[in-house]
Protein backbone atom coordinates (compact mmCIF):
# COMPACT_ATOMS: atom_id res chain seq x y z
CA UNK A 1 0.00 0.00 0.00
CA UNK A 2 1.26 3.35 -0.93
CA UNK A 3 2.44 5.67 2.21
CA UNK A 4 -0.07 8.35 3.41
CA UNK A 5 0.69 11.97 3.33
CA UNK A 6 0.82 13.26 6.71
CA UNK A 7 -2.24 14.38 8.07
CA UNK A 8 -1.63 18.18 7.61
CA UNK A 9 -1.74 18.04 4.42
CA UNK A 10 -4.65 15.58 3.81
CA UNK A 11 -7.76 18.10 2.69
CA UNK A 12 -11.80 17.59 2.52
CA UNK A 13 -13.74 16.01 -0.36
CA UNK A 14 -16.81 17.21 -1.24
CA UNK A 15 -19.14 15.70 -3.47
CA UNK A 16 -22.32 16.92 -5.10
CA UNK A 17 -24.82 15.11 -7.65
CA UNK A 18 -25.57 15.91 -11.79
CA UNK A 19 -29.01 16.67 -12.07
CA UNK A 20 -31.89 13.36 -12.08
CA UNK A 21 -35.16 12.80 -12.85
CA UNK A 22 -35.80 15.23 -15.62
CA UNK A 23 -34.45 18.36 -13.18
CA UNK A 24 -32.03 20.91 -14.98
CA UNK A 25 -29.93 21.21 -12.42
CA UNK A 26 -28.74 19.70 -9.02
CA UNK A 27 -28.12 22.39 -6.19
CA UNK A 28 -25.99 19.51 -4.34
CA UNK A 29 -23.06 20.28 -6.80
CA UNK A 30 -23.50 24.00 -7.59
CA UNK A 31 -23.16 24.10 -3.70
CA UNK A 32 -19.88 22.26 -3.50
CA UNK A 33 -18.58 23.97 -6.84
CA UNK A 34 -18.55 27.06 -5.10
CA UNK A 35 -16.46 25.26 -2.51
CA UNK A 36 -13.72 24.36 -4.76
CA UNK A 37 -10.46 25.55 -3.69
CA UNK A 38 -11.91 27.00 -0.61
CA UNK A 39 -9.67 26.44 2.77
CA UNK A 40 -11.58 25.36 5.85
CA UNK A 41 -10.08 24.99 9.01
CA UNK A 42 -7.02 25.20 6.98
CA UNK A 43 -7.96 21.82 5.11
CA UNK A 44 -7.84 22.65 1.25
CA UNK A 45 -11.43 21.71 -0.16
CA UNK A 46 -11.47 19.62 -3.26
CA UNK A 47 -15.19 18.66 -4.83
CA UNK A 48 -15.93 15.81 -7.36
CA UNK A 49 -19.34 15.51 -9.39
CA UNK A 50 -20.67 12.11 -9.16
CA UNK A 51 -23.17 10.77 -11.41
CA UNK A 52 -26.86 9.67 -10.44
CA UNK A 53 -26.17 6.31 -11.25
CA UNK A 54 -26.57 3.24 -9.21
CA UNK A 55 -23.31 1.70 -11.09
CA UNK A 56 -21.15 4.78 -11.19
CA UNK A 57 -21.72 6.70 -8.53
CA UNK A 58 -19.16 4.15 -6.47
CA UNK A 59 -16.45 4.31 -9.13
CA UNK A 60 -16.61 8.54 -8.88
CA UNK A 61 -15.83 8.70 -5.29
CA UNK A 62 -13.13 5.83 -5.28
CA UNK A 63 -11.47 7.83 -8.18
CA UNK A 64 -12.03 10.98 -6.37
CA UNK A 65 -11.14 9.49 -2.96
CA UNK A 66 -7.75 8.05 -4.65
CA UNK A 67 -6.93 11.09 -6.64
CA UNK A 68 -7.74 13.58 -3.57
CA UNK A 69 -6.72 11.11 -0.57
CA UNK A 70 -8.56 13.52 1.49
CA UNK A 71 -8.95 13.26 5.85
CA UNK A 72 -12.86 13.68 5.70
CA UNK A 73 -15.30 13.54 2.57
CA UNK A 74 -18.98 14.79 3.06
CA UNK A 75 -21.22 13.86 0.17
CA UNK A 76 -24.12 15.79 -0.61
CA UNK A 77 -27.33 15.02 -2.67
CA UNK A 78 -30.82 16.95 -3.21
CA UNK A 79 -33.71 16.12 -0.88
CA UNK A 80 -36.72 17.90 -2.20
CA UNK A 81 -39.69 18.59 0.00
CA UNK A 82 -37.24 19.04 3.17
CA UNK A 83 -36.82 21.97 4.75
CA UNK A 84 -33.63 21.66 6.59
CA UNK A 85 -29.60 20.53 5.63
CA UNK A 86 -30.29 16.96 6.39
CA UNK A 87 -27.05 15.34 8.43
CA UNK A 88 -27.94 11.74 7.78
CA UNK A 89 -26.85 9.39 10.61
CA UNK A 90 -27.41 5.72 8.80
CA UNK A 91 -27.22 4.44 5.37
CA UNK A 92 -29.19 1.30 4.54
CA UNK A 93 -27.57 -2.00 2.18
CA UNK A 94 -31.08 -1.27 0.49
CA UNK A 95 -32.26 0.23 -3.04
CA UNK A 96 -35.58 0.59 -3.56
CA UNK A 97 -36.13 2.97 -6.24
CA UNK A 98 -39.27 5.01 -6.98
CA UNK A 99 -37.80 6.96 -9.99
CA UNK A 100 -35.03 5.32 -12.87
CA UNK A 101 -31.34 6.34 -12.12
CA UNK A 102 -29.80 8.30 -15.13
CA UNK A 103 -28.77 5.40 -16.34
CA UNK A 104 -32.26 4.24 -17.03
CA UNK A 105 -32.03 2.13 -13.74
CA UNK A 106 -34.64 1.51 -11.16
CA UNK A 107 -34.29 -1.66 -8.99
CA UNK A 108 -36.40 -2.57 -6.22
CA UNK A 109 -35.67 -4.12 -3.04
CA UNK A 110 -32.12 -4.65 -4.11
CA UNK A 111 -28.57 -4.81 -1.88
CA UNK A 112 -26.47 -1.97 -2.49
CA UNK A 113 -23.46 -4.53 -1.87
CA UNK A 114 -24.19 -7.96 -1.93
CA UNK A 115 -23.07 -9.63 1.23
CA UNK A 116 -22.69 -6.33 3.13
CA UNK A 117 -23.97 -5.28 6.58
CA UNK A 118 -27.76 -4.00 6.97
CA UNK A 119 -26.87 -0.66 7.64
CA UNK A 120 -24.12 1.44 8.53
CA UNK A 121 -23.83 4.88 10.65
CA UNK A 122 -21.73 8.10 9.38
CA UNK A 123 -18.47 8.23 10.97
CA UNK A 124 -18.91 11.95 11.70
CA UNK A 125 -19.80 14.03 14.80
CA UNK A 126 -22.98 14.34 14.04
CA UNK A 127 -24.26 16.90 16.66
CA UNK A 128 -21.27 19.10 17.00
CA UNK A 129 -21.90 19.87 13.12
CA UNK A 130 -25.61 20.04 13.86
CA UNK A 131 -24.56 22.69 16.39
CA UNK A 132 -22.26 24.10 14.10
CA UNK A 133 -25.05 24.54 11.17
CA UNK A 134 -27.76 25.69 13.23
CA UNK A 135 -25.19 28.29 14.98
CA UNK A 136 -25.24 30.38 11.82
CA UNK A 137 -29.43 30.83 11.77
CA UNK A 138 -29.19 27.96 9.25
CA UNK A 139 -32.05 24.73 9.85
CA UNK A 140 -30.65 21.71 10.27
CA UNK A 141 -31.42 18.53 11.74
CA UNK A 142 -30.16 15.10 11.69
CA UNK A 143 -31.88 12.65 9.89
CA UNK A 144 -32.26 8.79 10.05
CA UNK A 145 -33.08 7.78 6.80
CA UNK A 146 -31.23 9.17 3.53
CA UNK A 147 -34.12 7.39 1.44
CA UNK A 148 -33.39 4.22 -0.40
CA UNK A 149 -32.27 6.07 -3.80
CA UNK A 150 -28.89 7.20 -5.59
CA UNK A 151 -27.98 9.19 -2.34
CA UNK A 152 -28.34 6.24 0.25
CA UNK A 153 -26.59 3.92 -2.20
CA UNK A 154 -23.64 6.72 -2.40
CA UNK A 155 -23.69 7.00 1.62
CA UNK A 156 -23.51 3.00 1.95
CA UNK A 157 -20.97 2.87 -0.66
CA UNK A 158 -18.91 5.52 1.35
CA UNK A 159 -19.47 3.85 4.60
CA UNK A 160 -18.56 0.24 3.19
CA UNK A 161 -15.39 1.62 1.95
CA UNK A 162 -14.43 3.59 5.14
CA UNK A 163 -15.18 -0.07 7.03
CA UNK A 164 -12.98 -2.20 4.71
CA UNK A 165 -10.83 0.09 2.50
CA UNK A 166 -9.92 3.65 4.14
CA UNK A 167 -9.49 2.90 7.61
CA UNK A 168 -7.96 6.48 7.91
CA UNK A 169 -10.94 8.53 6.27
CA UNK A 170 -14.02 10.22 8.60
CA UNK A 171 -17.22 10.72 6.48
CA UNK A 172 -21.07 10.94 5.61
CA UNK A 173 -23.80 12.25 3.86
CA UNK A 174 -26.02 15.58 4.05
CA UNK A 175 -29.22 15.96 1.95
CA UNK A 176 -29.90 19.72 1.13
CA UNK A 177 -33.39 21.24 0.69
CA UNK A 178 -34.64 22.40 -2.94
CA UNK A 179 -33.08 25.62 -4.26
CA UNK A 180 -35.53 28.64 -4.62
CA UNK A 181 -35.43 28.16 -8.56
CA UNK A 182 -36.30 24.55 -8.48
CA UNK A 183 -39.51 25.41 -7.18
CA UNK A 184 -40.37 29.02 -8.45
CA UNK A 185 -43.90 27.41 -9.82
CA UNK A 186 -43.98 25.44 -5.95
CA UNK A 187 -44.75 27.68 -3.47
CA UNK A 188 -45.63 25.14 -0.89
CA UNK A 189 -42.25 23.51 -1.55
CA UNK A 190 -39.57 24.55 1.01
CA UNK A 191 -36.54 26.09 -0.13
CA UNK A 192 -33.04 27.12 0.56
CA UNK A 193 -30.93 29.91 -0.84
CA UNK A 194 -27.65 28.21 -2.54
CA UNK A 195 -25.51 30.71 -0.85
CA UNK A 196 -27.06 29.54 2.56
CA UNK A 197 -26.07 25.77 1.70
CA UNK A 198 -22.85 26.96 1.36
CA UNK A 199 -22.59 28.43 4.24
CA UNK A 200 -24.01 25.36 6.11
CA UNK A 201 -21.43 23.23 4.48
CA UNK A 202 -18.73 25.46 5.60
CA UNK A 203 -19.97 25.51 9.18
CA UNK A 204 -20.41 21.62 9.25
CA UNK A 205 -17.10 20.94 7.12
CA UNK A 206 -15.31 23.65 10.10
CA UNK A 207 -17.38 21.57 13.13
CA UNK A 208 -15.94 18.00 11.55
CA UNK A 209 -12.92 18.91 11.29
CA UNK A 210 -12.10 20.66 14.84
CA UNK A 211 -14.40 17.78 16.57
CA UNK A 212 -13.06 14.07 17.52
CA UNK A 213 -15.77 12.65 19.44
CA UNK A 214 -19.05 13.73 19.39
CA UNK A 215 -21.03 16.16 21.07
CA UNK A 216 -24.04 14.93 23.20
CA UNK A 217 -26.62 16.92 22.05
CA UNK A 218 -30.21 15.56 22.08
CA UNK A 219 -32.38 15.77 18.07
CA UNK A 220 -34.09 12.58 18.35
CA UNK A 221 -37.23 12.20 16.66
CA UNK A 222 -40.53 10.15 18.20
CA UNK A 223 -41.74 9.19 14.31
N1 LIG B 1 -30.62 13.25 -4.74
C1 LIG B 1 -31.05 11.90 -4.98
C2 LIG B 1 -29.99 11.29 -5.86
C3 LIG B 1 -29.16 12.41 -6.33
C4 LIG B 1 -29.56 13.56 -5.52
O1 LIG B 1 -29.04 14.68 -5.54
C5 LIG B 1 -31.32 11.14 -3.69
O2 LIG B 1 -31.66 11.75 -2.68
O3 LIG B 1 -31.19 9.92 -3.67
Amino acid sequence: MPAERPRAARGVLLTGFDPFGGAARNPSWEAVRALRGARIGGHAVAVARIPTSFTRCAPALARAIARHRPALVLCTGLAQGRAAVSLERVAINCIDARIADNDGLQPIDAPVVAGAPAAYFARLPLKAMLAAVRARGIPAEVSNSAGTFVCNALAFHLAHGIATRWPRLRGGFVHLPAAPFQVADQPATPSMALATMVEALRAAVAAALAQGDDIALGAGTEH
